[in-house]
Protein backbone atom coordinates (compact mmCIF):
# COMPACT_ATOMS: atom_id res chain seq x y z
CA UNK A 1 0.00 0.00 0.00
CA UNK A 2 1.56 3.11 -0.94
CA UNK A 3 1.09 5.32 2.51
CA UNK A 4 -0.60 8.77 1.83
CA UNK A 5 1.09 11.50 4.26
CA UNK A 6 -0.49 12.63 6.67
CA UNK A 7 -0.62 16.43 5.57
CA UNK A 8 -3.31 18.12 7.55
CA UNK A 9 -4.09 21.31 6.16
CA UNK A 10 -3.18 24.07 8.64
CA UNK A 11 -6.87 26.11 8.73
CA UNK A 12 -6.54 29.50 7.88
CA UNK A 13 -6.11 32.36 10.38
CA UNK A 14 -9.40 33.83 10.35
CA UNK A 15 -7.58 37.36 10.79
CA UNK A 16 -6.03 36.43 7.43
CA UNK A 17 -9.17 35.11 6.03
CA UNK A 18 -10.62 38.07 6.68
CA UNK A 19 -8.51 40.67 5.17
CA UNK A 20 -8.08 38.21 1.89
CA UNK A 21 -11.75 38.29 1.00
CA UNK A 22 -11.68 42.29 2.34
CA UNK A 23 -9.00 42.77 0.01
CA UNK A 24 -10.52 40.84 -3.01
CA UNK A 25 -13.97 42.92 -2.60
CA UNK A 26 -11.66 46.27 -2.30
CA UNK A 27 -10.28 44.95 -5.57
CA UNK A 28 -13.73 43.97 -7.38
CA UNK A 29 -15.34 47.21 -6.09
CA UNK A 30 -12.18 50.27 -6.56
CA UNK A 31 -10.51 48.70 -9.46
CA UNK A 32 -11.98 52.03 -11.34
CA UNK A 33 -12.87 54.73 -8.70
CA UNK A 34 -9.47 56.07 -9.41
CA UNK A 35 -11.81 57.76 -12.10
CA UNK A 36 -13.35 59.41 -10.05
CA UNK A 37 -11.17 60.74 -7.95
CA UNK A 38 -9.04 62.54 -10.95
CA UNK A 39 -12.89 64.04 -11.70
CA UNK A 40 -13.15 65.62 -8.68
CA UNK A 41 -10.07 66.80 -8.36
CA UNK A 42 -9.97 68.52 -11.16
CA UNK A 43 -13.63 69.60 -11.02
CA UNK A 44 -13.00 71.43 -7.82
CA UNK A 45 -11.33 74.32 -9.98
CA UNK A 46 -14.73 75.55 -10.67
CA UNK A 47 -14.58 76.07 -6.94
CA UNK A 48 -11.14 77.57 -7.03
CA UNK A 49 -12.18 79.90 -9.97
CA UNK A 50 -15.38 81.15 -8.39
CA UNK A 51 -13.73 81.87 -4.85
CA UNK A 52 -10.22 83.49 -6.44
CA UNK A 53 -10.48 84.32 -10.17
CA UNK A 54 -6.87 85.86 -9.91
CA UNK A 55 -4.92 82.37 -8.89
CA UNK A 56 -7.13 79.60 -9.85
CA UNK A 57 -4.51 78.96 -12.64
CA UNK A 58 -1.65 78.31 -10.37
CA UNK A 59 -4.20 76.00 -8.31
CA UNK A 60 -4.62 74.43 -11.34
CA UNK A 61 -1.40 73.57 -11.98
CA UNK A 62 -1.38 71.90 -9.03
CA UNK A 63 -4.73 70.09 -9.03
CA UNK A 64 -3.06 68.68 -12.30
CA UNK A 65 0.00 67.56 -11.56
CA UNK A 66 -2.04 65.49 -8.66
CA UNK A 67 -5.04 64.26 -10.91
CA UNK A 68 -1.91 63.17 -13.29
CA UNK A 69 -0.07 60.99 -10.71
CA UNK A 70 -3.89 59.44 -9.63
CA UNK A 71 -4.37 58.92 -13.14
CA UNK A 72 -1.16 57.15 -13.63
CA UNK A 73 -1.41 54.84 -10.52
CA UNK A 74 -4.90 53.43 -11.42
CA UNK A 75 -3.53 52.52 -14.94
CA UNK A 76 -0.65 50.73 -13.93
CA UNK A 77 -3.33 48.78 -11.40
CA UNK A 78 -5.41 48.06 -14.92
CA UNK A 79 -2.17 46.59 -16.36
CA UNK A 80 -2.20 42.65 -16.32
CA UNK A 81 -1.49 40.78 -12.97
CA UNK A 82 -1.66 44.55 -10.99
CA UNK A 83 -4.74 44.52 -9.70
CA UNK A 84 -3.19 43.28 -6.35
CA UNK A 85 -1.30 46.53 -5.99
CA UNK A 86 -4.97 48.59 -6.15
CA UNK A 87 -5.40 48.90 -2.43
CA UNK A 88 -2.05 49.88 -1.41
CA UNK A 89 -2.13 52.39 -4.61
CA UNK A 90 -5.87 53.54 -3.55
CA UNK A 91 -4.08 54.53 -0.11
CA UNK A 92 -1.32 56.48 -2.09
CA UNK A 93 -3.81 58.30 -4.01
CA UNK A 94 -5.79 59.53 -1.22
CA UNK A 95 -2.40 61.28 0.44
CA UNK A 96 -1.90 62.59 -3.01
CA UNK A 97 -5.57 63.95 -3.26
CA UNK A 98 -4.95 65.46 0.33
CA UNK A 99 -1.71 66.73 -0.55
CA UNK A 100 -3.18 68.52 -3.97
CA UNK A 101 -5.75 69.78 -1.98
CA UNK A 102 -3.74 71.39 0.21
CA UNK A 103 -1.60 72.18 -2.21
CA UNK A 104 -4.18 73.88 -4.44
CA UNK A 105 -5.63 76.01 -1.47
CA UNK A 106 -2.42 77.44 -0.82
CA UNK A 107 -2.46 79.01 -4.11
CA UNK A 108 -5.38 80.56 -3.76
CA UNK A 109 -5.97 83.96 -1.12
CA UNK A 110 -7.81 82.40 1.78
CA UNK A 111 -7.68 79.39 0.36
CA UNK A 112 -7.25 77.64 3.69
CA UNK A 113 -10.17 78.95 4.75
CA UNK A 114 -12.38 77.65 1.80
CA UNK A 115 -10.07 74.38 1.36
CA UNK A 116 -10.31 73.01 4.32
CA UNK A 117 -13.56 71.51 4.12
CA UNK A 118 -13.16 70.01 1.30
CA UNK A 119 -9.53 68.32 2.76
CA UNK A 120 -11.81 67.03 5.84
CA UNK A 121 -14.07 65.28 2.78
CA UNK A 122 -11.39 63.74 1.25
CA UNK A 123 -9.57 62.17 4.35
CA UNK A 124 -13.37 60.79 5.56
CA UNK A 125 -13.07 58.46 2.37
CA UNK A 126 -10.35 56.20 3.91
CA UNK A 127 -12.51 53.44 5.66
CA UNK A 128 -13.75 52.79 2.51
CA UNK A 129 -10.58 51.86 0.36
CA UNK A 130 -8.83 50.56 3.95
CA UNK A 131 -9.15 46.95 4.46
CA UNK A 132 -9.28 47.38 8.53
CA UNK A 133 -8.79 49.92 11.12
CA UNK A 134 -4.93 48.85 10.87
CA UNK A 135 -4.74 49.43 7.82
CA UNK A 136 -6.63 52.75 8.55
CA UNK A 137 -4.23 54.16 10.70
CA UNK A 138 -1.43 53.73 8.60
CA UNK A 139 -3.16 55.29 5.62
CA UNK A 140 -3.99 58.78 8.10
CA UNK A 141 -0.39 58.62 9.53
CA UNK A 142 0.81 59.14 6.13
CA UNK A 143 -1.31 61.39 5.27
CA UNK A 144 -0.75 63.42 8.74
CA UNK A 145 3.23 62.68 7.52
CA UNK A 146 2.68 64.16 4.22
CA UNK A 147 0.77 67.43 5.45
CA UNK A 148 2.97 68.61 8.52
CA UNK A 149 6.08 68.73 6.00
CA UNK A 150 3.83 71.03 3.29
CA UNK A 151 2.00 73.06 5.81
CA UNK A 152 5.24 74.17 6.61
CA UNK A 153 7.00 74.43 3.93
CA UNK A 154 3.78 76.47 2.28
CA UNK A 155 4.81 78.93 5.73
CA UNK A 156 0.68 79.42 6.68
CA UNK A 157 -0.54 81.91 8.82
CA UNK A 158 -0.87 80.63 12.48
CA UNK A 159 -4.74 81.30 12.43
CA UNK A 160 -4.27 78.62 8.68
CA UNK A 161 -1.92 76.48 10.52
CA UNK A 162 -4.08 75.89 13.51
CA UNK A 163 -7.42 75.56 11.37
CA UNK A 164 -5.96 73.33 8.91
CA UNK A 165 -4.64 71.08 11.76
CA UNK A 166 -7.72 70.75 13.75
CA UNK A 167 -9.86 70.51 11.00
CA UNK A 168 -7.46 67.17 9.58
CA UNK A 169 -7.56 65.70 13.20
CA UNK A 170 -11.23 66.05 13.48
CA UNK A 171 -11.53 64.33 10.17
CA UNK A 172 -8.86 61.45 10.71
CA UNK A 173 -11.36 61.14 14.73
CA UNK A 174 -14.29 60.73 12.53
CA UNK A 175 -12.70 58.85 9.76
CA UNK A 176 -11.22 56.46 13.08
CA UNK A 177 -14.51 56.09 14.54
CA UNK A 178 -16.36 54.77 10.93
CA UNK A 179 -13.80 52.81 10.17
CA UNK A 180 -14.52 50.94 13.41
CA UNK A 181 -17.79 50.54 12.80
CA UNK A 182 -17.53 49.68 8.87
CA UNK A 183 -14.89 46.71 10.14
CA UNK A 184 -16.86 45.46 12.40
CA UNK A 185 -19.99 45.14 10.26
CA UNK A 186 -17.42 44.15 7.29
CA UNK A 187 -16.18 41.49 10.03
CA UNK A 188 -19.78 40.27 10.94
CA UNK A 189 -20.87 39.59 7.48
CA UNK A 190 -17.41 37.86 6.53
CA UNK A 191 -17.71 35.27 9.57
CA UNK A 192 -21.59 34.96 8.58
CA UNK A 193 -20.64 34.00 4.89
CA UNK A 194 -17.90 31.32 6.53
CA UNK A 195 -21.04 29.68 8.39
CA UNK A 196 -23.10 29.79 5.52
CA UNK A 197 -20.82 28.49 3.31
CA UNK A 198 -19.47 25.66 5.95
CA UNK A 199 -23.17 24.90 6.10
CA UNK A 200 -23.70 24.13 2.72
CA UNK A 201 -20.99 22.30 2.95
CA UNK A 202 -21.55 19.91 5.60
CA UNK A 203 -23.96 16.80 6.80
CA UNK A 204 -25.93 18.52 9.47
CA UNK A 205 -26.82 14.72 10.70
CA UNK A 206 -23.57 13.84 10.91
CA UNK A 207 -20.97 16.74 10.38
CA UNK A 208 -19.33 14.96 7.42
CA UNK A 209 -18.56 16.28 4.12
CA UNK A 210 -22.13 16.48 2.28
CA UNK A 211 -22.45 14.89 -1.16
CA UNK A 212 -21.60 18.38 -3.00
CA UNK A 213 -18.34 18.91 -0.86
CA UNK A 214 -17.19 15.17 -1.28
CA UNK A 215 -17.95 15.30 -4.91
CA UNK A 216 -15.59 18.66 -4.92
CA UNK A 217 -12.84 16.91 -2.85
CA UNK A 218 -13.22 13.90 -4.73
CA UNK A 219 -12.82 15.62 -7.51
CA UNK A 220 -9.98 18.13 -6.40
CA UNK A 221 -7.96 14.79 -5.70
CA UNK A 222 -8.57 13.33 -8.55
CA UNK A 223 -7.14 16.60 -10.54
CA UNK A 224 -4.09 16.01 -8.47
CA UNK A 225 -3.86 12.62 -9.25
CA UNK A 226 -3.53 12.99 -12.69
CA UNK A 227 -0.63 15.35 -12.59
CA UNK A 228 1.06 13.14 -10.04
CA UNK A 229 0.69 9.55 -11.38
CA UNK A 230 -0.63 8.36 -8.19
CA UNK A 231 -3.50 6.27 -7.93
CA UNK A 232 -6.55 7.24 -6.21
CA UNK A 233 -9.48 4.35 -4.51
CA UNK A 234 -12.69 5.21 -3.40
CA UNK A 235 -14.68 3.52 -1.02
CA UNK A 236 -18.57 3.41 -0.84
CA UNK A 237 -19.91 1.93 2.11
CA UNK A 238 -23.46 1.18 2.60
CA UNK A 239 -25.34 -0.17 6.18
CA UNK A 240 -26.60 -3.39 5.72
CA UNK A 241 -30.37 -3.74 6.49
CA UNK A 242 -30.56 -0.19 7.86
CA UNK A 243 -34.19 -0.44 6.89
CA UNK A 244 -35.00 -3.40 9.72
CA UNK A 245 -33.06 -1.00 12.16
CA UNK A 246 -35.41 2.02 11.66
CA UNK A 247 -38.28 -0.19 11.63
CA UNK A 248 -36.93 -1.77 14.58
CA UNK A 249 -36.15 0.94 16.81
CA UNK A 250 -37.21 4.05 15.60
CA UNK A 251 -35.64 6.85 13.19
CA UNK A 252 -34.29 8.32 15.90
CA UNK A 253 -31.92 5.72 16.69
CA UNK A 254 -31.18 4.99 13.06
CA UNK A 255 -30.15 8.62 13.61
CA UNK A 256 -27.94 8.12 16.10
CA UNK A 257 -26.26 4.58 14.74
CA UNK A 258 -25.42 7.24 11.30
CA UNK A 259 -23.29 9.60 13.99
CA UNK A 260 -21.40 6.35 15.87
CA UNK A 261 -20.96 5.11 12.43
CA UNK A 262 -19.44 8.31 10.78
CA UNK A 263 -17.53 8.54 13.61
CA UNK A 264 -16.24 5.13 13.66
CA UNK A 265 -15.41 5.78 10.05
CA UNK A 266 -13.72 8.71 10.55
CA UNK A 267 -11.18 6.73 13.19
CA UNK A 268 -10.66 3.99 11.05
CA UNK A 269 -9.36 6.59 7.81
CA UNK A 270 -6.33 8.23 7.76
CA UNK A 271 -5.87 11.88 7.83
CA UNK A 272 -5.26 12.80 4.10
CA UNK A 273 -8.34 10.79 3.49
CA UNK A 274 -11.32 12.45 2.94
CA UNK A 275 -14.89 10.76 4.27
CA UNK A 276 -18.56 12.18 3.57
CA UNK A 277 -22.31 11.12 3.44
CA UNK A 278 -23.07 10.06 0.04
CA UNK A 279 -26.73 9.61 0.75
CA UNK A 280 -29.15 8.45 3.52
CA UNK A 281 -26.97 5.27 5.14
CA UNK A 282 -24.54 5.55 2.58
CA UNK A 283 -20.78 6.67 2.86
CA UNK A 284 -17.61 7.39 0.34
CA UNK A 285 -13.85 7.74 1.27
CA UNK A 286 -11.63 8.87 -1.05
CA UNK A 287 -8.34 7.82 -0.03
CA UNK A 288 -5.57 9.97 -1.90
CA UNK A 289 -2.22 8.21 -3.06
CA UNK A 290 -3.21 4.51 -2.53
CA UNK A 291 -3.33 1.35 -4.82
CA UNK A 292 -6.27 -1.72 -4.71
CA UNK A 293 -4.04 -3.20 -2.12
CA UNK A 294 -4.25 -0.71 -0.27
CA UNK A 295 -7.45 0.45 -0.43
CA UNK A 296 -8.70 -3.49 0.24
CA UNK A 297 -7.00 -2.97 3.34
CA UNK A 298 -8.61 0.03 4.68
CA UNK A 299 -12.12 -0.98 3.78
CA UNK A 300 -11.76 -4.49 5.26
CA UNK A 301 -10.35 -2.24 8.94
CA UNK A 302 -14.10 -0.23 8.37
CA UNK A 303 -15.85 -3.20 7.59
CA UNK A 304 -14.14 -4.89 10.84
CA UNK A 305 -14.65 -1.59 13.00
CA UNK A 306 -18.28 -0.94 12.13
CA UNK A 307 -18.79 -4.85 13.22
CA UNK A 308 -17.34 -4.59 16.47
CA UNK A 309 -18.99 -1.66 16.95
CA UNK A 310 -21.43 -1.61 20.14
CA UNK A 311 -24.58 0.98 19.15
CA UNK A 312 -26.61 2.32 22.38
CA UNK A 313 -29.79 2.04 22.72
CA UNK A 314 -29.71 -0.76 19.38
CA UNK A 315 -28.95 -3.83 21.54
CA UNK A 316 -27.56 -5.28 18.42
CA UNK A 317 -24.63 -4.37 16.04
CA UNK A 318 -24.86 -3.62 12.63
CA UNK A 319 -22.90 -4.56 9.41
CA UNK A 320 -21.70 -2.61 6.46
CA UNK A 321 -20.67 -3.47 2.75
CA UNK A 322 -17.88 -1.90 1.07
CA UNK A 323 -17.39 -1.45 -2.76
CA UNK A 324 -13.77 -0.43 -3.32
CA UNK A 325 -12.56 0.63 -6.69
CA UNK A 326 -8.92 2.25 -7.62
CA UNK A 327 -8.00 4.67 -11.01
CA UNK A 328 -4.97 5.82 -12.42
CA UNK A 329 -6.69 9.63 -13.37
CA UNK A 330 -6.15 9.60 -16.91
CA UNK A 331 -9.30 11.13 -17.75
CA UNK A 332 -10.53 14.35 -16.82
CA UNK A 333 -11.37 15.13 -13.26
CA UNK A 334 -15.00 15.53 -13.54
CA UNK A 335 -15.88 11.87 -15.87
CA UNK A 336 -13.31 10.25 -13.88
CA UNK A 337 -15.19 10.76 -10.46
CA UNK A 338 -18.07 9.31 -11.89
CA UNK A 339 -16.53 6.61 -13.47
CA UNK A 340 -15.09 5.99 -9.70
CA UNK A 341 -18.58 6.24 -7.97
CA UNK A 342 -20.24 4.41 -10.68
CA UNK A 343 -17.55 0.98 -10.32
CA UNK A 344 -17.71 1.32 -6.72
CA UNK A 345 -21.60 1.31 -6.85
CA UNK A 346 -20.99 -2.15 -8.53
CA UNK A 347 -18.73 -3.43 -6.51
CA UNK A 348 -21.16 -2.47 -3.40
CA UNK A 349 -24.05 -4.32 -5.18
CA UNK A 350 -22.00 -7.38 -5.69
CA UNK A 351 -21.03 -7.12 -1.79
CA UNK A 352 -24.66 -6.81 -1.29
CA UNK A 353 -25.61 -9.41 -3.58
CA UNK A 354 -23.03 -11.87 -1.84
CA UNK A 355 -24.34 -11.72 1.77
CA UNK A 356 -23.73 -8.44 2.94
CA UNK A 357 -21.05 -7.41 5.45
CA UNK A 358 -18.46 -7.92 2.71
CA UNK A 359 -15.60 -6.17 0.93
CA UNK A 360 -15.65 -5.69 -2.92
CA UNK A 361 -12.94 -4.66 -3.93
CA UNK A 362 -11.95 -4.38 -8.31
CA UNK A 363 -9.90 -1.40 -10.65
CA UNK A 364 -12.10 -0.02 -13.14
CA UNK A 365 -11.66 -2.21 -16.26
CA UNK A 366 -9.77 0.68 -18.38
CA UNK A 367 -7.42 1.12 -15.33
CA UNK A 368 -4.58 -0.79 -14.69
CA UNK A 369 -3.91 -0.42 -10.92
P1 LIG B 1 -29.29 -3.00 2.22
O1 LIG B 1 -28.55 -3.96 3.08
O2 LIG B 1 -29.73 -3.62 0.95
O3 LIG B 1 -28.57 -1.76 2.02
O4 LIG B 1 -30.63 -2.68 3.02
P2 LIG B 1 -31.08 -1.31 3.63
O5 LIG B 1 -32.29 -1.55 4.45
O6 LIG B 1 -29.96 -0.67 4.32
O7 LIG B 1 -31.33 -0.49 2.34
P3 LIG B 1 -32.50 0.37 1.83
O8 LIG B 1 -31.93 1.21 0.73
O9 LIG B 1 -33.69 -0.49 1.51
O10 LIG B 1 -32.89 1.27 3.02
C1 LIG B 1 -32.07 2.29 3.47
C2 LIG B 1 -32.68 2.78 4.72
O11 LIG B 1 -31.88 3.77 5.34
C3 LIG B 1 -34.03 3.39 4.47
C4 LIG B 1 -34.08 4.57 5.39
O12 LIG B 1 -35.09 4.41 6.33
C5 LIG B 1 -32.75 4.58 6.09
N1 LIG B 1 -32.24 5.91 6.15
C6 LIG B 1 -31.74 6.67 5.14
N2 LIG B 1 -31.40 7.91 5.62
C7 LIG B 1 -31.66 7.89 6.94
C8 LIG B 1 -31.52 8.87 7.97
O13 LIG B 1 -31.08 10.00 7.77
N3 LIG B 1 -31.89 8.53 9.22
C9 LIG B 1 -32.38 7.29 9.48
N4 LIG B 1 -32.73 7.01 10.73
N5 LIG B 1 -32.54 6.36 8.52
C10 LIG B 1 -32.19 6.65 7.27
MG1 LIG C 1 -28.44 2.39 0.53
MG1 LIG D 1 -28.25 -0.12 3.18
Amino acid sequence: MSEAPRISQPAPDPDDAFRDSRTKALISVNLNTFWSSAIILMSFSMWDAFVDPAHWRAAFTTRIIGTLIVIATGVFQKLPGRSHWMPRLAKVRLVIAVVTSLGAAAALHDGYGFGVAGLAVIILTGPYIAIDSRDLAVTNLAIVAALVPVMFAESLSRFDMIGTSVFVLLAIAVSTLLGRILETSNQRAFALDVELQREARTDALTGLSNRRAIQERGRVELKRARRSGAPVSLLLCDLDHFKHINDRHGHEAGDLALIKVAAVLGDALRESDALGRWGGEEFIAVLPATDAAGAADVAERVRHAIEHTTFDGLGEGTTISVGVTTMMVIEEPISAWDLLVKTADQHLYRAKAEGRNRVVSGSHPSSNT
